[in-house]
């Protein structure tokens, strides 16, 4: 057994019921080899067996009291994965489908993300199995405060900086910060994608999606293309999947289609993305509503259908496992060029092989979705020095970091002889200065 093997097979014993987390380490550990073979010293120092143990694991009961008096419990989680390179860093997950596995896959992919954008932030993750779907301000606002209640004594701006993910976006930060300083008497960069009004930086909201679209802009533009005329796919109509939309379209691109959690809208006109901002970020409605607005627009219930419409480029968006291999079968077989991860890990590691033995161009989440992470970073370093950047200085920021990591993963797996494959440069380029970090500070 090589010393790779050794370790994911330990993990898998050891961490049983934990099927995402064994996907995610099993993606990155097996593109990590020609690394250690060229660095004998990490498995003396049994480094893959550390970087794969979170350092901390916090797990809480969360108390809160809905609207018609009833008590409720939910469980909440922080992952502190890795803080050999700066503080623990990654968002909070509010779904019903959270649990321990999700949020140590997400923990795991961040350290590598975090690394990816050349900014000093380590790796962590959370959130809870509560669903905010259909709930009050008020019921929302209580869960908030009492999840902050425990969770506040393990962060800090220079210990651990949460931010959203699914189920938490403006709103729920407001709310979350609100009790952190009400507890802890501190104004402080504890948590990212703050408001404008109280410590948040300009372009945070768009910065994932943004992100996504620069740096697939960088990938077409390498191959004498761009987004112009372009048809293309985007799962999930949250906040990365809205403002991926938006770049797309000012780049010249047609997005034809778009879903929720129950289905998908397929407009052959274009995606009106006012009217989607309309329904899904002001009035938190269903994508249903879209096709009774715009005529030109179908309705279909069901997410899977959305992969067989063709395109020249797809950006699932969404979530974990969107794509699996019959849906990539067939985005290949519609002759798919590009496809660019804005969600986490939303690629089974069947539909990657599948991209890849296809030569489609495959950019991995940990590189494709970073910059609403470097942003956060961008949004510590604006509170540490207690003053703000503009809109066009925080978004230029953001394109460079997106072109940088572009061409970063893109020399790695041209160094190590795997040219043009982005999920071997974004794991070895993210890893080797981790890895760096973590033998720097000896065996901890
Ligand atoms: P939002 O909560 O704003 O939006 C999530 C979207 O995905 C919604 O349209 C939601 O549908 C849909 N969705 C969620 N779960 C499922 C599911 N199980 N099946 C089908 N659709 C689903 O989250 P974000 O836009 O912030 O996050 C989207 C993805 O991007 C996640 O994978 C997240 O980890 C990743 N990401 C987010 C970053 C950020 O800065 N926000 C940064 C980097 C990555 P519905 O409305 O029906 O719930
Ligand atoms: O997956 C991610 O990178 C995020 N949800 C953003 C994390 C952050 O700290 O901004």
């Amino acid at each position: 057994m090589t010393y790779v093997e050794r370790v994911l097979s330990d993990l898998k014993t050891n961490n049983p019921n934990e099927p995402e987390f064994h996907q995610a380490a099993t993606e990155i550990l097996t593109t990590l080899a020609p690394v250690l073979e060229k660095h004998p010293e990490y498995e003396a120092a049994g480094l893959l067996e550390r970087f794969v143990e979170p350092e901390r694991v916090i797990m809480f009961r969360v108390a809160w009291v809905d609207d018609s008096g009833k008590t409720r419990v939910n469980k909440g989680y922080r992952v502190q994965f890795n803080s050999a390179i700066g503080p623990y860093k990654g968002g909070l997950r509010f779904h019903p489908s959270v649990n321990l596995s999700i949020i140590k896959f997400l923990g795991l992919e961040q350290i590598l993300k975090n690394s990816l954008t050349g900014l000093p932030i380590g790796g962590g993750k959370g959130g809870s199995d509560f669903d905010p779907k259909g709930k009050s301000d008020r019921e929302i606002m209580a869960f908030c405060q009492s999840f902050m209640t425990e969770l506040y004594r393990h962060i800090g701006a220079d210990t651990d900086v949460p931010a959203g993910d699914i189920g938490v976006g403006g709103r729920e930060i407001g709310y979350l910060f609100g009790q952190y300083k009400r507890i802890r008497d501190e104004h402080t960069g504890v948590l990212t994608g703050r408001g404008l009004t109280y410590g948040g930086s300009l372009a945070r909201t768009e910065a994932t999606g943004y992100g996504l679209i620069y740096i697939t802009e960088e990938a077409l533009k390498m191959r004498g293309d761009s987004f112009k005329g372009k048809t293309v796919i985007i799962s999930g109509s949250g906040n990365v999947a809205i403002y991926a939309c938006q770049k797309a379209q000012s780049l010249g691109a047609k997005v034809v289609a778009m879903y929720d959690s129950n289905g998908y809208v397929y407009d052959p006109n274009g995606i009106q993305l006012e009217v989607i901002k309309d329904i899904k970020e002001v009035k938190r409605g269903r994508i249903k509503e879209y096709a009774d607005k715009v005529k030109t627009a179908t309705y279909k219930d069901g997410c899977k259908g959305i992969w067989s419409i063709p395109c020249d480029i797809a950006l699932p968006c969404a979530t974990q496992n969107e794509i699996d291999k019959q849906s990539a079968e067939l985005l290949v077989k519609n002759g798919v060029k590009f496809v660019a991860e804005g969600a986490n890990m939303p690629s089974t590691l069947e539909a990657i092989e599948i991209f890849q033995r296809n030569n489609v161009v495959f950019l991995p989440a940990k590189a494709a979705n970073a910059g609403g992470v470097a942003t956060s970073a961008l949004e510590m370093a604006q509170s540490s020095g207690r003053m703000y950047w503009s809109f066009d200085e925080v978004d230029a920021k953001l394109k460079n970091i997106m072109v940088n990591i572009y061409h970063n993963i893109d020399s790695a797996a041209k160094d190590y002889g795997f040219d043009g494959n982005y999920v071997m440069g974004a794991n070895i380029a993210g890893f080797i200065k981790v890895a760096s970090a973590m033998m720097a500070h000896g065996i901890v």
